[in-house]
């Protein structure tokens, strides 16, 4: 019998208990770096979100690398990344699920005025009103028609709204209006009375949410960031949200985290924080996928989540 793949785990301390019990199920010995003695050359795969730089080039002869998040920005930005390793990226239906909630429930909170409802019962006024807006009048627009993207865009046009996506690739989705590249940007815009960011952080989406963007966006427009915060320029959203161009925004996500407390966004009125909780990847789940890559990697067979480090996702 062959000598049993070498599984590490790169996690933050303490974290690592959550995966051990799942990943003993695998045909592999489990290690965590901060506390096993090992010989580097003796690893073969890594399972890690945000390892430090440097360290998956001090294993020689890995073979494939598992990201236990569905975004893998924080390995690009390791400048020593070993690219002639694939990385595998997590994708999880249930992932997507949570993640299409969270923008379903933030559209919903301000679609449905439940803000001001909460305000009203606190003052106990009984503040009866109409909807601002017709569902089928209301337009969503998804940044990013990917594995989470779609699952949103979905959920969305089911409670009626009128929802496109704007994608590097055309999409058919039934019932989603379809844009794609920079042709298709603007147009996508200025038909989205919210915007949602589902993108993955590369090089042409970083910064994507600025005051440009904005101005393209019809006035009054919401913004929903649940990808990445290297997408928001912070201080562009506050012009335009201090303007009126934008009426409020909901933030999963921020270029540090945590989000220090002298962070102006914490105290904006017409911004919700969230700490980057819209969706956790579940260890279960990410054991069984990383357990079944393992055996298509020893198969010799490329992983359908590969990333491709042309396009950076
Ligand atoms: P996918 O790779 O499945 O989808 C990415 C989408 O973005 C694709 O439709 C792709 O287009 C589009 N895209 C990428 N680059 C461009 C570009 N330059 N111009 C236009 N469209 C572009 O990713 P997922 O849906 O799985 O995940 C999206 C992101 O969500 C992750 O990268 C991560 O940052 C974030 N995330 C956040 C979580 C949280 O808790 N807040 C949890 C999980 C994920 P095409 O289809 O044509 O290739
Ligand atoms: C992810 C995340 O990318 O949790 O999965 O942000």
């Amino acid at each position: 019998m062959g000598r049993r793949p070498k599984l590490l785990i790169v996690v933050p301390s303490g974290l690592a208990p959550l995966w051990e019990p799942w990943l003993r199920e695998g045909p592999f010995d489990t290690l965590v770096h901060e506390r096993d003695a090992y010989r580097r050359e003796g690893i073969d795969y890594v399972l890690s979100f945000r390892p430090p730089h440097g360290f998956l080039a001090t294993l020689p002869n890995l073979k494939t690398v598992f990201s236990l998040g569905a975004g893998i920005d924080a390995f690009l930005a390791d400048p020593a990344l070993p690219k002639t390793v694939p990385l595998v990226r997590f994708v999880d239906p249930q992932l997507s699920t949570e993640m299409a909630q969270y923008v379903v429930m933030h559209i919903l909170l301000q679609h449905r005025s439940q803000r001001e409802f909460d305000t009203a019962q606190a003052e106990h006024r009984w503040a009866q009103r109409l909807l601002a807006r017709k569902t089928s009048d209301t337009r969503i627009g998804i940044l990013g028609l990917g594995e989470i993207g779609t699952m949103a865009a979905e959920r969305l046009r089911d409670l009626g709204f009128a929802v496109a996506g704007w994608s590097r690739s055309a999409k058919t989705v039934a019932g989603v209006e379809s844009f794609a590249g920079e042709e298709g940007f603007a147009p996508f815009l200025a038909r989205s009375d919210y915007l949602v960011c589902l993108l993955p952080l590369t090089d042409e989406t970083r910064g994507i949410l600025n005051a440009k963007t904005f101005a393209l966006l019809p006035k009054g427009a919401y913004v929903i960031n649940v990808a990445r915060g290297g997408h928001l320029a912070e201080s562009e959203l506050i012009a335009a949200l201090d303007s009126g161009q934008l009426s409020g925004a909901t933030l999963d996500v921020f270029a540090t985290e945590p989000l220090p407390p002298e962070d102006p966004l914490w105290a904006h009125p017409k911004v919700t924080v969230t700490p980057h909780i819209a969706a956790i990847s579940d260890p279960a789940v990410a054991a069984r996928f990383v357990i079944e890559g393992v055996a298509r990697a020893e198969r010799g067979e490329r992983d359908p989540y590969t990333v491709d480090w042309g396009r950076g996702y």
